[in-house]
């Protein structure tokens, strides 16, 4: 057990709630910056909150915005974390095609500011970026940490611009960023819009009679799938090396999104093809063909491997969404007319 201190951005997040767990159970103090909301907003870590086991106090929240440079400074100065993981971001890709500026806004300058208040307060603070697969855009698999950026998305372009800054706060002033250059990490906490949580609760939803059609848009793009879970064990163990660097998460198997939609529709029993229509709507400007990570560094020097694949992903999240729709464990018997 240790008794440092972590902040978190975007522990409301898929991944910020997993962190905070596996913090929480390393002994860890974990202060989250949330979003004032007209909701409670805190789904995903609602047990993490109040939860009387957490008798000294261990799992603190802060509100705070990543457009809100001077109270991420105030904040640095309050919790002075040793670990910080920068992982709030406007992370839809699809909506940063609607939203461009607002995406650059949060997702590129809210690093900016994060780095700046460690910088001005000038903590020996080690710092996470969250950065992505999806920089690699047009780059043909696999993709390792020398692979070419050529970003796809005005998300992927944000998401570069944090990655530079990180490795430039690094060299121009010592500090200790670390990217994670994560490919898609998914399970029953992802959001609804992300295309595997979507088809997954298609899935059990249509099986339990709730739902007729799934509509969905490209098909054919494939995708490095793993298991988020295991994903933030590797944050973790980025900030344990004395030597800041970045590095590759990922399964190193890719699957298209026909595959998946496969997968979860069989795991219950039925046939995607009497269900699944085409919709325009969900067809980007320009997507991102195939993603395949090479993470032989992470496994070398961290000792990270993955367990889970897409397959058994998909089972583990149309079982969470039968489970939600009140049907218990599947597969399920083969649907009637
Ligand atoms: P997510 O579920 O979309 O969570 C995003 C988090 O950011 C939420 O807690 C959200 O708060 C917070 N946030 C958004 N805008 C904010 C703002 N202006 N100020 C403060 N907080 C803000 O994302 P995720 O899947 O956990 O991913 C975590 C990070 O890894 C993101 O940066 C994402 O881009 C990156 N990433 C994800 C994947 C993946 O496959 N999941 C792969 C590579 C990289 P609310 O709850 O209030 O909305
Ligand atoms: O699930 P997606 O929306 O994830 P995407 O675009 O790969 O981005 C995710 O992974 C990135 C890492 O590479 C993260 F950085 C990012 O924050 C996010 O977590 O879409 C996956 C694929 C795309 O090719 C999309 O065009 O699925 C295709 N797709 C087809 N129909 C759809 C749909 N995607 C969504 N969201 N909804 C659909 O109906």
């Amino acid at each position: 057990m240790t008794s440092k201190t972590a902040l978190i951005t975007g522990i409301t997040g898929q991944d910020g709630s997993y962190l905070a767990e596996l913090l929480l159970s390393k002994g860890y103090t974990v202060h989250g910056v949330i979003r004032r909301s007209s909701g409670s907003g805190l789904g995903r870590i609602a047990h993490l909150v109040g939860d009387e086991r957490d008798e000294e106090g261990r799992m603190r929240l802060h509100h705070g915005d990543l457009s809100d440079g001077a109270r991420l400074i105030a904040l640095l100065d309050r919790v002075v974390p040793s670990e910080i993981y920068h992982l709030a971001a406007q992370s839809d890709v699809h909506v940063s095609f609607e939203q461009p500026e607002y995406t650059g806004a949060i997702t590129a300058l809210g690093t900016t500011r994060l780095l700046e208040a460690l910088r001005i307060t000038g903590l020996p603070a080690r710092y996470y970026q969250a950065s992505s697969s999806e920089m690699f855009g047009a780059t043909p698999p696999p993709q390792a940490e020398g692979s070419p950026l050529q970003p796809r998305s005005p998300y992927a372009v944000a998401k570069a611009y944090g990655y530079w800054m990180a490795r430039n706060y690094r060299e121009s002033y010592a500090l200790h960023t670390v990217n994670g250059i994560m490919f898609n990490h998914e399970s029953p906490r992802r959001g609804e819009a992300f295309v595997t949580r979507k088809i997954a609760r298609a899935a059990a939803r249509i099986a339990c009679g709730q739902q007729r059609f799934l509509d969905l848009g490209n098909l054919e793009a494939r995708r490095d799938w793993g298991y988020a879970p295991e994903y933030v064990e590797a944050m973790w163990r980025m900030l344990q090396r004395d030597r800041a660097d970045d590095y590759v998460v990922a399964t190193g198997t890719s699957h298209s999104v026909r595959d998946f939609v496969t997968f979860c529709f069989e795991h219950v029993g039925l046939d995607w093809e009497r269900h699944v229509r085409f919709d325009d709507r969900y067809v980007r400007p320009a997507d991102v063909a195939e993603l395949v990570g090479d993470a032989s560094k992470a496994q070398r020097v961290l000792g990270w491997k993955p367990e889970v694949f897409a397959p058994e992903l998909a089972r583990i999240m149309t079982d969470a969404e039968l489970e939600a729709a009140g049907r218990g464990k599947g597969p399920l018997p083969e649907e009637r007319e």
